[in-house]
């Protein structure tokens, strides 16, 4: 298989042959990751890619990075960008699970790893990508719905909920409704009435939120897939007369600053915690699959959930 890779990639490789060998002349050979990021949607984003660049440094890797604006075309121009540049290893946060087979295929046929983090791919060929790291969002889900139902056991009539979903076609936006969807089950006093995308931004959460707020004159509950499209939410509840928090409960996901601020002082209710410091696994990863090392195939995020006492304790030391 390593054969068959090697004699494509040497097609147009023989001037450029810093391939897997040390033999520089003089100067040591730097490990090169091509780094393809979703964007810089949210706070959750800006904090993760924080941590590649500061982690590559860290580690002496040589890091090309691309924003792909939250476009899967250009997230597949990053990649073939990063195969024609020869790079060592690469690496992406796919914005969306569908559609990386063929881009895919074309970097193990060059004999690039691919290292997949933060966000999966549904391609049913494993061999396409040497590990997954990340988070398990569907178990962010299933805690927050989890905690949905305790919150809310000695409700007598129906608790109306609504949703404010990630990027379409995402996995944290698939997963996350499926674990909270699943929890929620347990009370069929629990109901989603609206649910829709608010692309994991502050301007998407606030005008979804708007348009459920008009449309439905009872919600008691928001489940916002990330932190920033609730605190964009927070805008709407609060112009709309309501009192987040109270009149609506809010629970969210990632735990970034922002958030962890916004649950402290008693307008969130709930966040399961989605940790962005992957950089240093990466790097660590990036290194064992160059020097052709065995790794996990998933490895995943240590993660914890906060209520609002929880946070008020973590907030002052909390990194992003
Ligand atoms: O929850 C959200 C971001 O993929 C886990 O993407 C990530 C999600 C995160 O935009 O804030």
């Amino acid at each position: 298989m390593l054969a068959a890779g090697l004699l494509v990639t040497g097609l147009g490789a023989c001037a450029n042959s810093d391939t897997g060998g040390d033999a520089g002349t003089g100067g040591e050979d730097k490990l090169v990751l091509g780094f393809s990021q979703v964007g810089a949607e949210s706070g959750w984003r800006t904090a993760n890619t924080t941590s590649v660049k500061e982690a590559a440094g860290e580690a002496g890797i040589e890091l090309k990075f691309d924003d792909a604006q939250q476009k899967q075309e250009n997230q597949i121009k990053a990649i073939r960008n990063f195969i024609q540049q020869k790079v060592d290893v690469i690496a992406f946060s796919p914005v969306v699970e569908s559609g990386w087979d063929t881009v895919l295929k074309e970097a193990k046929d060059a004999g690039i790893p691919v290292i997949l983090t933060d966000r999966a791919v549904d391609s049913a060929d494993k061999s396409l990508y040497k590990t997954f790291l990340g988070s398990d969002f569907v178990k962010e889900g299933r805690l927050a719905g989890e905690w949905l139902v305790e919150e809310t056991k000695s409700a007598t009539g129906p608790v109306n909920i609504v949703e404010l979903q990630g990027t379409t076609g995402s996995a944290p936006a698939n997963d996350r409704k499926k674990g909270f969807g699943e929890a929620i089950a347990a009370n069929p006093n629990l109901k989603i009435i609206a649910s829709q995308s608010g692309d994991f931004t502050r301007a998407g959460g606030k005008a979804v939120m708007e348009q459920f707020l008009k449309a439905n004159p009872k919600i008691d509950v928001l489940f916002a897939h990330n932190d920033d499209m609730g605190l964009g939410a927070l805008e709407a509840i609060t112009a709309a007369g309501k009192v987040p928090g109270k009149d609506i409960k809010i629970i969210t996901v990632d735990a970034v600053k922002d958030g962890m601020q916004a649950l402290a002082d008693g307008k969130f209710n709930f966040i399961a915690e989605c940790s962005p410091l992957l950089g240093p696994q990466l790097m660590d990863l990036a290194k064992k699959v160059h020097a052709g090392e065995e790794v996990p195939p998933r490895i995943e995020t240590e993660e914890t959930t906060f209520t609002q006492q929880t946070a008020k304790e973590a907030l002052p030391t909390r990194k992003y």
